[in-house]
């Protein structure tokens, strides 16, 4: 034994244990692989695993588990996932930093065959999300994929190397090693949190149970309207290479840029939007301005074929969607670019998105890119998981006052009031209960915003006797169909029933 020898020993003896430094550094290394996934899928829109996982295995669990998932964590189940994920991927480095130290110091001899075995599922780890990643970005993904796990072994080596090497120079290796994995540590940790910032912002987060007390504004700020999209990151689409193609069934398919659709003789739309999965009573509905150009003229341009069956629709994040031809050629489907006077906003659908009336807000495709007219009834992303393919909206109407806070008096005036809706049939009737639905009077019902929009309605209740009471409303269309009491839940056609809402009087 010489003297090297017993001083590499010595020191070795003085250091943590080989499983501490080797969590250590496995958990630098994740987060550091963790921040090139990240950084990747910000800005070069290569999707992180957890995605393309997420985009295999929803479409295909049955959609009351999905549903049930949604209710359990609301709003925040998109950014509960991704938060996991990352978590899950630094405690899997940290880890398998942890055990490749400690079973490499023991023998040193197969210091390389256990390299190789800890690289062994992460390979495992990358053929089994090529398989459920999307087309075109399979190459990419994989390629940030190995990063990660080389992030999380490399430096782990490296620091095998540095253990190995000779004796005089340690201390001040030591020294430089630790500046570096400081600076390195520090460098990962801002930059995940501020790329998880950015990624969380490009999430549809809204849950189903916001705002729904108190009277909303006839125009919904677009900060404050509901979002939904089957993503967990929402894409963001470049507005100058943009193009909106048009084709299929059609005698001249054509593409138009931004500035192109712009020019175009625009319309100005009002109109409510509201989601399928919108229970009763529920926040997935907004009112807004729209400006955009008329889907039937951009489809008269082209010139569609007989026999044309659909409109199918596809965007930027891959989903797809569908209505009948005739649907199309109404004049008031609009191809937004505007909502509420401003640009559309990116969660909103930016550069463009459809907005088609007594449709639920599933088919007014957001980040639309192509259009083609087909000769078969297409089903769509949602479609294939069994939603309504008509997706009429059902007639909506919601108590909004008073609110759980307001002080309700036997003997005294209290204001009544909410929302009604009916899709483009229009609102004709209101009427209100203070007694879950046994006896109706007739609201007095607000200014008409729009055909398409919701309509306000209000009345004077004083209560006679203090005790529990029950308000509820319903709204008769323009076609006289009222609306009923029959439950039914948001999947296949949107929820029906009254919003019932308890109150005390005192
Ligand atoms: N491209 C794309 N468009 C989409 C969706 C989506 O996931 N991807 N979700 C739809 C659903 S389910 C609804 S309710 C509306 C919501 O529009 P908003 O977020 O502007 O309120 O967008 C629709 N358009
Ligand atoms: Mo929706």
């Amino acid at each position: 034994m010489n003297i090297s020898n017993t001083l590499s020993n010595t020191a070795t003896s003085f250091s943590k244990p080989d499983g501490r430094e080797g969590f250590s550094l496995g958990l630098r290394a994740a987060a550091l692989g963790l921040l090139v996934l990240f950084v990747g899928r910000l800005y070069a829109n290569v999707l992180t695993p957890i995605e393309s996982v997420a985009n295999w295995v929803i479409p295909r669990i049955p959609m009351a588990w999905f549903e049930t998932g949604l209710d359990v964590l609301g709003g925040y189940a998109k950014p509960l996932l991704y938060g996991g994920f990352a978590g899950a991927l630094l405690l899997v480095g940290a880890l398998g930093g942890s055990a490749y130290l400690t079973a490499s110091r023991r023998r040193p001899a197969s210091r390389r065959a256990i390299g190789a075995l800890t690289l062994l599922p992460a390979a495992a780890l990358i053929v089994a999300w090529l398989l459920v990643a999307d087309g075109g970005v399979f190459g990419l993904s994989a390629l940030a994929w190995l990063v990660y796990a080389l992030g999380v072994v490399g430096p782990v080596l490296v620091r095998e190397g540095f253990s190995t090497t000779e004796v005089q120079s340690r201390s001040r290796r030591r020294f430089l090693e630790r500046g570096l994995t400081t600076g390195a540590t520090l460098l990962a940790v801002g930059g995940l949190g501020a790329v998880l910032i950015k990624l969380v912002e490009r999430m549809s987060v809204t849950s189903v149970d916001v705002r729904t007390a108190g009277m909303p504004a006839p125009f919904t700020p677009v900060d404050e309207f509901y979002q939904v999209s089957k993503n967990l990151v929402n894409p963001q689409v470049d507005a100058a290479s943009w193009r909106l193609t048009l084709s299929g069934m059609v005698e001249r398919p054509y593409a138009l840029t931004l500035p192109q659709l712009r020019a175009l003789p625009p319309v100005n739309q009002d109109e409510t939007l509201t989601c399928i999965s919108n229970p009763v009573g529920g926040g997935l509905i907004g009112n807004a301005h729209w400006k955009g150009v008329s889907l039937s003229s951009l489809l008269e341009r082209a010139g569609v074929q007989a026999g044309a069956v659909d409109v199918k629709l596809t965007c930027a994040d891959g989903y797809t969607e569908s209505f009948p031809i005739a649907k199309a050629m109404e004049p008031e489907v609009v191809l937004a670019y505007e909502m509420n006077g401003a640009p559309l906003t990116d969660s909103h659908g930016a550069p463009a998105r459809l907005l088609v009336p007594n449709i639920y807000g599933m088919k007014n495709t957001k980040w639309l890119e192509k259009i083609e007219i087909v000769g078969t009834d297409y089903q769509g992303y949602w479609q294939r998981q069994g939603w309504s393919d008509t997706a009429i909206i059902q007639l909506i109407s919601q108590v909004r006052v008073p609110g759980k806070a307001d002080k309700i008096q036997a003997g005294s005036a209290v204001k009544v009031g909410g929302i009604a809706f009916a899709g483009s049939r229009g609102v004709a009737k209101v009427e209100w209960s203070a007694d879950a639905g046994t006896t109706w009077r007739e609201a007095r019902l607000g200014e008409e915003v729009a055909l398409n929009s919701w309509r306000f309605w209000e009345a004077d209740w004083t209560p006679e006797r203090s005790g529990p009471a029950v308000l509820t409303a319903r709204v008769t269309d323009g076609k006289g169909a009222v609306q009923i009491a029959e439950e039914s839940p948001t999947l296949p056609n949107g929820s029906t029933g009254f919003h019932l809402v308890p109150v005390n009087v005192t």
